[in-house]
C-alpha cells in the first residue's frame, strides 16, 4: 500500500510534465542498486570488462521471448526490464527510447554497436565495467533527451 501511495505521488508530481526519466522502482531499489545489479549480470565471467557477446547475451538473448528472432521490440524490453529489474514501466520505456538508437522500433545488434561505441569513453575498443557504469548512471540520473536522427 505504501508503495502504491508513493507511486501515485510520483505520478501526480511528475505525470503532468511526463518526466518519465525520473527513476522509480517497484521494490524501492535505488538507481545505484539497479545499475550494480545490471553490471553484475552483464559481466558474466567477472573479468572487469563487458564484451560484445556479454552485452548481446544480456540485452538481446535474455529479452528475446516471442518471437525468438534476435530482435527485441518495445514490449519485450519493457516487460522484462520491469519484471526483472523492477523499475516502473515509465522508466523502462525511457530506457527503451535510448536503447533503440536508430528508432526503428526494434533493439538489435545494430543498436548495440552504437551503444557500445557510446560506452567506450576512452575509445580503446574495450568497454570496462566502469565505462558501462558511467553510461548507465548518465541514463539513470541525468534525464537524457532522446536524440532524433
Ligand atoms: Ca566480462
Ligand atoms: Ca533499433
Ligand atoms: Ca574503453
Amino acid at each position: 500500500m505504501k508503495i502504491f501511495i508513493f507511486l501515485l505521488a510520483v505520478t501526480v508530481v511528475y505525470g503532468q510534465h511526463s518526466h518519465s526519466c525520473v527513476h522509480s522502482n517497484h521494490d524501492m531499489h535505488t538507481a545505484d542498486h539497479v545499475i550494480d545489479w545490471v553490471i553484475r549480470e552483464m559481466d558474466h565471467n567477472q573479468d572487469g570488462n563487458v564484451s560484445d557477446s556479454e552485452i548481446i547475451a544480456e540485452f538481446i538473448i535474455s529479452f528475446d521471448t516471442h518471437p525468438h528472432d534476435l530482435k527485441i521490440d518495445h514490449d519485450e524490453f519493457v516487460h522484462r526490464w520491469q519484471n526483472h529489474y523492477r523499475d516502473v514501466r515509465h522508466f523502462a520505456e525511457y530506457l527503451w527510447l535510448h536503447m533503440d538508437t536508430n528508432h526503428d522500433h526494434v533493439l538489435d545488434s545494430g543498436d548495440l554497436t552504437a551503444i557500445i561505441r557510446d560506452m567506450d569513453g576512452d575509445l580503446d575498443g574495450t568497454v570496462t565495467t566502469h565505462e558501462f557504469k558511467l553510461w548507465m548512471e548518465d541514463l539513470y540520473k541525468n534525464c537524457k533527451t532522446v536524440q532524433r536522427p
